[in-house]
């Protein structure tokens, strides 16, 4: 039974991932770092009804001596580094502990993997963030980057980790630069779940506005589904890479808006209101990605349309707040 580690498996792309490799047979082992809060560890794997079927291992990115152990311990064939301090914005506020986590995190994992274990296979969750300032219209994988964030900057640290390990000791180390992807796991603070989750709570009557930052920024979004899938596959290549997994596609987030509250009935423009103390330091104006490598390369395209998707999160959350009204 070939085996796994996934770190961030309590995250969107964590959650994902495992049931995609479950199901095609693997063992899956979680990095877990500790928290007092461990009666809510785990929501989204019981979403998805795999909790007891992922093995939880405790570590924590920041701690490479922890990290030696559990690769020793589990001794996997694939890890997925997964496991950031993700939100953009908070990188302004923690920026050392963002490159801590985001960046020297990773440099941890490769580490543990040189050390104990290396001829395991490596995914590194890099970013379109690491674009930030984009130096062509449409993104690939020989697009300069120019990071805009603290957030972005330990991505480039940790992407460019991935690709020394790959180079200077022969590891198969692979980073897919992936961009926005979501899904009705995505976490509450990130835009397109902080809408839905408005449009739910405006149409059942539990608020009437929605405070927001810029709303003409774009964004190339994708389905969490449909990209977790591409991490496996570029681990399943004799050679590693670096992939883009994008949709091609870019939208403001106006337009989201336009579409997540036209899809309950709703006009975003009477319930939308900008917040300058939303806006950030410096933005990613525009997005786009040109996934025609992961394409050829990998035979993989998205298959969840953005319609589709903004549809199934704004059912989930009128669920979740249906479910607790009634509670
Ligand atoms: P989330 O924010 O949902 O999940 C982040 C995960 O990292 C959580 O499981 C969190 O654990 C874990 N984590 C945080 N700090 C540590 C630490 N010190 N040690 C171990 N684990 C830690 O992110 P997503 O699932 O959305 O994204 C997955 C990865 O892909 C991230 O690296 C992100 O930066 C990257 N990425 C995401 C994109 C997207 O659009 N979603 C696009 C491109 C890249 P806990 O639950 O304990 O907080
Ligand atoms: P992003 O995602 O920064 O692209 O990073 P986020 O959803 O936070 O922001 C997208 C855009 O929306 C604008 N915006 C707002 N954003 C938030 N969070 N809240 C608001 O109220 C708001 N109003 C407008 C932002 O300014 C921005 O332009 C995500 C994360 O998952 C990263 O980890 C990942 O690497 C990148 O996607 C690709």
């Amino acid at each position: 039974m070939p085996s796994c580690l996934i770190t961030g498996v309590t995250g969107q792309d964590g959650a994902y991932l495992s049931h995609f490799m479950l199901q095609k047979g693997y063992r899956v082992f979680g990095l877990l770092r500790r928290s007092a809060s461990s009666d809510v560890v785990g929501e989204r794997l019981d979403w998805l009804g795999i909790r007891d079927q992922v093995e939880l291992v405790d570590g924590n990115l920041v701690d490479v001596s922890s990290l030696i152990r559990v690769v020793q311990e589990c001794q996997p064939d694939e890890v997925y580094n997964l496991g950031a301090q993700s939100f953009v914005a908070a990188s302004w506020q923690q920026p050392l502990l963002t490159s801590q986590v985001t960046g020297l995190g990773a440099a941890n994992m490769l580490e543990a993997l040189h050390i104990a274990r290396p001829q395991a296979r490596f995914y590194q969750a890099s970013s379109s963030e690491m674009f930030g300032l984009i130096q062509a219209p449409q993104q690939n994988e020989t697009t300069p980057f120019h990071p805009r964030s603290p957030y972005a900057v330990a991505k480039l640290y940790a992407h460019w980790m991935t690709v020394n390990h790959r180079e200077s000791f022969g590891m198969h180390t692979s980073s897919g630069i992936l961009f926005n992807h979501e899904s009705p796991l995505r976490g509450i603070e990130f835009v397109t779940r902080k809408i839905t989750d408005g449009v739910a709570r405006i149409k059942l009557g539990l608020a009437h506005e929605l405070p927001l930052g810029n709303l003409e920024a774009q964004r190339d979004w994708g389905h969490a589904r449909d990209y977790v899938r591409a991490m496996w596959q570029m681990l399943q290549q004799d050679t590693p890479d670096d992939y883009v997994i994008a949709t091609g596609r870019t939208t403001s987030i106006r337009e989201f808006c336009r579409l997540a509250f036209g899809y309950a009935q709703l006009n975003y423009e009477d319930h939308v209101v900008v917040r300058a103390g939303l806006l950030r330091p410096a933005e990613v104006d525009l997005l786009l990605g040109d996934a025609g490598k992961a394409k050829r390369k990998l035979n993989w395209q998205p298959t969840i349309s953005l319609e589709d998707m903004i549809a199934e999160m704004v059912e989930a959350d009128l669920a979740r707040h249906r479910a607790r009204m009634r509670a």
